[in-house]
């Protein structure tokens, strides 16, 4: 297949291209805006006869059109991603995740092609600690940022497009990613660069969020599988069972970097904080077969460290305007 990957330079979006190379015969195209959040060094290594790298906006149909008539497949990463960064300004959150979905699934319908939306957990809102339930694909939407109410109003789009114009779509809805190549504002890589720059890693709070950790190549894994046997129109939770609070997942990482376990702050929380997210994978795991590999989140976490430790050169450009603008909202 040729396969049209929007925000294949992001995060997830690269650990999904290094896992399509070396798991299948596709071809990919990568369609990225380079945003601050983008980087051609996270494809650096691919071979070019396999991975090429078109740079433009989703939200231009110019752009659009021509890359999803030639895909056979469409898997739609590209996003603004960063809960924080839209409370600090949410336009770009909406020309992203709503205009340039909008705008791919117009070019899906137009051509026919194949489309695998890439969504979220916080579309469902939060649940409690000590709630015995999780999320499932039943549960309803209640999302509470900026950013995750515009990937709520995706998901939507993308179902719309489904029912109204039988675009061959399909949604999966998956918890927090870890891994390499994730931008150093997110929760781990940040304290790991902390870490090794010398900087107390920063704890929203007492700490007590629950996020549902899953290592970013199961999360790449889960899609290919939905991608060849996903039932069109049909949504998938993606989950690995890693429930964990942010206070254990901070002082695991000072732990496993030789500091002691309390050498970090409790800094300003953020607005509006979910309290806990949890996966329930069960249509995937029973209806698709798909199991996660990364069963021990301290043996991910450990490389995922080495992983930063090794690659310096990758980080470090975005480190200090990262922290700086943190620094600002006293976090
Ligand atoms: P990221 O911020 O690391 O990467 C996003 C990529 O999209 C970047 O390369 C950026 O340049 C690109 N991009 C942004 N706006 C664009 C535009 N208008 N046109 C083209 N490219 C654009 O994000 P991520 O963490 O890799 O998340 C990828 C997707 O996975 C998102 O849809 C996100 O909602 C979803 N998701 C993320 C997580 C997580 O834990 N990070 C969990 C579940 C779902
Ligand atoms: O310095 C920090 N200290 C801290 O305690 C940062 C950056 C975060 N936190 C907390 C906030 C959250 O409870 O850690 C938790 C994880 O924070 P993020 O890495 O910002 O992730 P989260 O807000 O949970 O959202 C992530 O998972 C779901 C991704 O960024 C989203 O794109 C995805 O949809």
């Amino acid at each position: 297949m040729r396969l049209l990957v929007t925000g294949g330079a992001g995060f997830i979006g690269s650990n999904f291209v290094h896992h399509v190379v070396s798991h299948t015969d596709h071809t990919v195209t990568v369609l990225d805006k380079l945003t601050y959040a983008g980087n051609r060094a996270s494809l650096a290594d691919l071979p070019g006869d396999r991975v090429d790298l078109v740079v433009g906006d989703i939200a231009d149909a110019g752009v659009v059109d021509g890359l999803v008539a030639q895909a056979d497949a469409v898997v739609h990463y590209a996003a603004e991603s960063h809960n924080d960064n839209s409370l600090h300004d949410p336009r770009p959150f909406l020309d992203t995740n709503i205009i340039g979905t909008y705008t791919l699934l117009e070019a899906a319908r137009r051509h026919g092609t194949r489309f695998h939306h890439i969504s979220t957990d916080e579309v469902y809102g939060d649940l409690e600690l000590d709630d015995p339930a999780r999320f499932t694909e039943a549960t309803p939407y209640n999302p509470s940022s900026p950013y995750s109410s515009t990937k709520a109003g995706s998901d939507l789009l993308v179902r719309a497009w489904v029912r109204s114009f039988g675009v061959a779509a399909t949604i999966s809805n998956c918890s927090n990613n870890y891994g390499p190549y994730q931008h150093v504002e997110k929760f781990i890589p940040r304290q790991i660069t902390n870490v090794i720059r010398g900087i107390r890693p920063k704890l929203y709070g007492a700490g007590e969020n629950v996020r549902d950790w899953i290592h970013a190549d199961d999360h790449s894994s889960a899609v290919l599988t939905i991608l060849e046997k996903g039932v069109i129109g049909q949504t998938y939770l993606i989950g690995a069972d890693g429930e964990k609070n942010n206070k254990d997942v901070i002082e695991l990482i000072l732990t496993l970097m030789g500091q002691p376990r309390d050498a970090y702050d409790h800094v300003t929380d953020r607005a509006g904080h979910d309290l806990r997210y949890a996966i329930d994978s069960t249509r995937l795991r029973t209806e698709l077969g798909w199991t996660p590999q990364y069963s021990d989140f301290e043996a991910g976490l450990a490389a995922t460290i080495d992983w930063y430790r090794a690659n310096e050169p990758w980080w470090a450009p975005t480190k200090d305007t990262t922290e700086a603008f943190y620094a600002t909202k006293g976090q």
